[in-house]
């Protein structure tokens, strides 16, 4: 074989072998493969379709409780309770980027495992856009309206940008944190998916999420962890050690991590506990969500890391994701997930590296060097 056609064989081969170790769901941290624990329900009669159709083209505010009332007198008594919610700022590019994170949600999760979708919004979307919407998706997906307005409880005027964020943005936080903890949904179902307008799922997922949790008892989900800038979260951290002062809880989530969670999968008891709604109420009344942009990342995450023990956290590391410029899994878990795979294939890579180089005429050249005899 001549040059070119080793170093084309040898790109070729890397190339197959990354493909492969990005696409094959790997063996995950628990031991167990996905591909092969699919789990589920079958989903053939599921939704009843009649009821399906007619349902998916309701747009009516007040039916979207009424709609997955109903939808769960038929549920199948082996599907966790579950939905997915977002929650969507009714801007076209806001709408533009819904429908492609719908589209990866479908493809990618939903076509297979079938659970109602919740938008909710601020008064403003218009029917023909929800239609859109809907039309845009082959999931179920049910409206909900939620009126946002900066609490009357707080005394300090309530700047126009804190931490770069808009007023919208700091409502946004509050409801991710609070407002949507006491929605009936909350009451209705035992877990739910939050996602974001700009959410994009890469891949597609083997197996059903909520299922994954439900057997696990885990209660909270996660892709990653990473950090709100420190001028966001000033107070924060103080603000929960001296919540925490009487109690025997101790703060050790670190300042200013935070679970990355425009994705996130969670058991909906762990937000309507009565330690979760005492502790957002004193948050939430400190005004710290509006005077500084404290985010609903920070906020859940240090109730995660106080009121839910380690063992019923779990960190997905086969849900390929994306939001804005951030993806998981990031190559850092994946190499913690699944060292003996990354090991093999730098060990793969390496062996034709070495095969290639002792065919080029530079390593020859590299030795004579060595050996001394080129000046
Ligand atoms: N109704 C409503 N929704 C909003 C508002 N601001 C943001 N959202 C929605 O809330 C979700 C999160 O908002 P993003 O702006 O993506 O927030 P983020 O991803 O935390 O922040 P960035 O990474 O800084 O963009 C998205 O689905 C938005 O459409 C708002 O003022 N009103
Ligand atoms: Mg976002």
């Amino acid at each position: 074989m001549n040059k070119p056609t080793i170093t084309l064989t040898g790109l070729l081969a890397i190339s197959i072998i990354i493909f492969i170790v990005i696409r094959i769901p790997l063996i995950s941290r628990t031991g167990h493969s996905h591909r092969i624990s699919r789990g589920g329900p079958d989903t053939r009669n599921w939704p009843d379709r009649i009821l399906y159709q007619e349902l998916k083209r309701t747009t009516e505010p007040d039916l979207g409780l009424q709609i997955l009332r109903s939808l769960l007198k038929k549920w199948p008594s082996n599907k966790p309770k579950a939905f997915i919610y977002l929650l969507m700022n009714g801007t076209p590019e806001g709408i533009r980027r819904l429908f492609s994170g719908l589209k990866s949600v479908d493809k990618n999760y939903n076509d297979e495992f079938k659970y109602p979708i919740v938008i909710f919004h601020e008064p403003g979307v218009t029917h023909s856009q929800k239609i859109l919407i809907q039309n845009a998706s082959k999931s179920l997906i049910v409206f909900q309206m939620v009126e946002f307005k900066i609490p009357e409880f707080l005394e300090k005027e309530v700047p126009k940008r804190a931490c770069s964020k808009n007023v919208g943005y700091r409502h946004m936080c509050r409801f991710h944190a609070k407002i949507v903890t006491k929605h009936p949904l909350m009451e209705l179902f035992d877990y739910y998916m939050r996602l974001d307008d700009d959410s994009q799922f890469n891949g597609n997922i083997k197996y059903d999420l909520f299922k994954e949790m439900s057997d696990n008892s885990y209660i909270y989900g996660y892709l990653g962890i990473t950090n709100d800038s420190p001028e966001c979260v000033i107070g924060l951290w103080d603000a929960v050690r001296k919540h925490i002062s009487r109690t025997s809880l101790s703060l050790t989530w670190p300042e200013p991590m935070m679970y990355y969670n425009n994705f996130e999968v969670a058991s909906t008891k762990l937000w309507l506990k009565k330690e979760y709604q005492d502790y957002i109420e004193y948050i939430d009344k400190l005004g710290g969500i509006y005077y500084y942009r404290w985010g609903d990342a920070p906020i859940k995450s240090l109730a995660v890391s106080l009121f839910v023990p380690q063992e019923n956290i779990h960190q997905f590391t086969d849900v390929w994701y994306t939001h804005d410029t951030l993806s998981y899994p990031t190559v850092l878990t994946l190499m913690y997930t699944h060292s003996i795979t990354i090991i093999a294939l730098f060990v793969i890579i390496a062996s034709i590296m070495t095969y290639l180089l002792r065919k080029h005429k530079y390593l020859k050249y590299g030795q004579s060097l060595l050996r001394g005899s080129v000046k």
